[in-house]
């Protein structure tokens, strides 16, 4: 899921970075190619004074059973936090059957993948304490001199995501200087004939002494899953943007620009192919999908130009190209009335969505704030219809909880028909939904659907040690399967927060979210 590192950015530190050369300037860290310039400073004071609203809000006119209902959710996120604190600090999840800790492969040796990704959580629900605990860990134990392969996709999101996020909510400067380093240690994923990242994994070398980037962590190699053959997926190289906007705003280091590729290639009938060559720049095989491989990159398109104070049409109008296509050719209504969006194999329909695929509902929503009236009622009625056949894959089973994909064949209708995807790892999209739904409509309904789901958690997925996912959401009996997701403190207990607070906690007006829920800041070009 990585979109473009900036439309605007400047040309030139690309192919420094192809050639080999040394860099400009690191993100970090003095460099002799700048040293008759004044060195950058971000300027933070005059960031907050650009803000609209305060970012925990102001806490005015709330009834107590929407307090009531916010708190215990507040409770939830320090139960899953304390249990992770006690039982894997350091790693990247919790195992709350078992009480320790899981490392996996995803990030590259990086570690603490549930402390980055908790940090602004806890700091905005004010879990004060909590958040000291987590500042501290960055400080003291977030090592950066690791080895491993990762996946860009996922530290972008996660780490350099969630360090961005704290660093703006709070100003504390380790997390700046944390996510530039990092930042800079992502650049070589870069080095392709095309600049768009290969799929799936590239090996971080470090330690990279600061600000060398091309001595020692030069020595990059390539692999690649059997997924993607080689190529690049479109979620994964169309989810960077936002944060190397940041990335690049904070160090006042350009970074290259993706789509530019995008905008050349054909698109058949309109639609985004999953997979494409960082070689050639063409399309690869033509699977089409909002759900996994391509949901992110049209979420980063709208969230590209909100974030821009919708100065960036370029991406506004891919936004809006890719939603006509999508909507004329894989939006479809079942027999029973319910709304999906299919996914598409080379022109043949698979009647399948993915709850990945649910964050739609809240992107349609979100990017129909600012069409013409005829065409946002439009949007806004297929968003909350799609928001409320996802809602149906969770009433519909045993749980109150959704499977992993749920289809409109053979006689179903949004419930899982294979054994394998009847499975819901605390997965956030619905509730993102909801929350997106509810800001925009004030429909009480998404409060009370949202309510449902916590409800459910508590039943079937809290554990003593922390909450763990299930393996099939269609019997009260479920099987848990030992692993707290770091995304579930990042995003699912924070859009939950969201759901039952005013709108102007985190107000849609300052701050776009990335894909994993961290807060990134609206650039809002009139402020003084
Ligand atoms: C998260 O890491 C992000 O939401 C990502 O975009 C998709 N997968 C998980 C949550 O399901």
């Amino acid at each position: 899921r990585m979109a473009a590192p900036p439309a605007h950015t400047a040309p030139g530190s690309r192919q420094q970075v192809q050639g080999g050369e040394r860099r400009a300037q690191p993100a970090t860290g003095e460099s002799p190619a700048r040293e008759t310039r004044a060195p950058f400073r971000f300027d933070y004071e005059r960031f907050r004074r650009s803000l609209r609203h305060p970012v925990r809000g102001r806490r005015a006119g709330e009834d107590p059973e929407t307090r009531a209902r916010r708190m215990k959710i507040k409770e939830m996120m320090k139960f899953a936090w304390d249990n992770y604190r006690q039982y894997a600090l350091g790693k990247n999840e919790l195992r709350p059957l078992t009480r320790n800790g899981h490392i996996g492969n995803m990030f590259g040796g990086l570690r603490g993948a549930t402390v980055v990704d908790a940090l602004d959580t806890l700091y905005i629900m004010e879990l004060e304490e909590e958040f000291q605990e987590a500042k501290k860990w960055v400080e003291e134990s977030f090592d950066l001199n690791v080895n491993g392969e990762a996946s860009l996709f996922e530290v972008n999101i996660r780490y350099v995501g969630g360090l961005l996020a704290a660093y703006y909510l709070t100003g504390e400067e380790v997390f700046r200087r944390k996510a530039l380093e990092l930042g800079e240690k992502l650049l070589p994923a870069f080095n392709t004939p095309t600049g768009i990242p290969r799929g799936l994994r590239f090996r971080l070398w470090f330690p990279c002494t600061e600000g060398s980037l091309f001595s020692p962590c030069s020595g990059m190699s390539w692999s690649w899953g059997w997924a993607s053959a080689g190529s690049s997926i479109l979620a994964e190289f169309g989810t960077l943007h936002l944060e190397f906007l940041h990335l690049s705003q904070l160090s006042g280091n350009p970074v290259m620009n993706i789509r530019k590729v995008l905008n050349r290639v054909e698109k058949p009938q309109g639609l985004y192919p999953n997979f494409l060559s960082p070689v050639t720049g063409n399309w690869v095989q033509h699977h089409v999908s909002i759900g996994g491989l391509g949901d992110s990159f049209y979420e980063y398109l709208i969230k590209s130009w909100l974030m821009s104070d919708r100065k960036d049409s370029e991406a506004k109008r891919m936004y809006d190209d890719a939603l006509e296509a999508i909507e004329k050719h894989l939006v479809k209504k079942s027999a029973g009335g319910l709304t999906y969006i299919a996914e598409w194999r080379g022109g043949i329909l698979d009647h399948k969505m993915g709850h990945l695929a649910c964050f739609s509902g809240g992107m349609i929503a979100l990017g129909a704030e600012q069409a013409a009236e005829e065409r946002k009622q439009h949007y806004l009625s297929l968003a909350a219809e799609i928001t409320s056949t996802c809602h149906e894959s969770y009433t519909r089973s045993d749980t109150k909880l959704g499977p992993e994909a749920f289809r409109f064949d053979a006689g179903s209708e949004a419930m899982a028909t294979r054994l394998s995807e009847r499975y819901y790892i605390l997965r956030p999209e619905v509730v993102e939904s909801y929350m997106y739904l509810w800001r925009l409509t004030h429909d009480p309904k998404y409060r009370q659907w949202g309510w449902e789901v916590v409800k459910a958690l508590e039943k079937h997925c809290r554990v003593e040690a922390g909450f763990s996912g299930i393996r099939d959401v269609y019997t009260t009996t479920p099987t848990h399967d030992n692993m707290q997701q770091s995304f579930f403190l990042a995003e699912t207990l924070k859009y939950l927060y969201l759901l039952f607070s005013e709108d102007d906690v985190l107000s849609l007006h300052d701050w776009v979210f990335n894909t994993e829920a961290h807060p990134l800041p609206v650039n809002h070009t009139d402020s003084k």
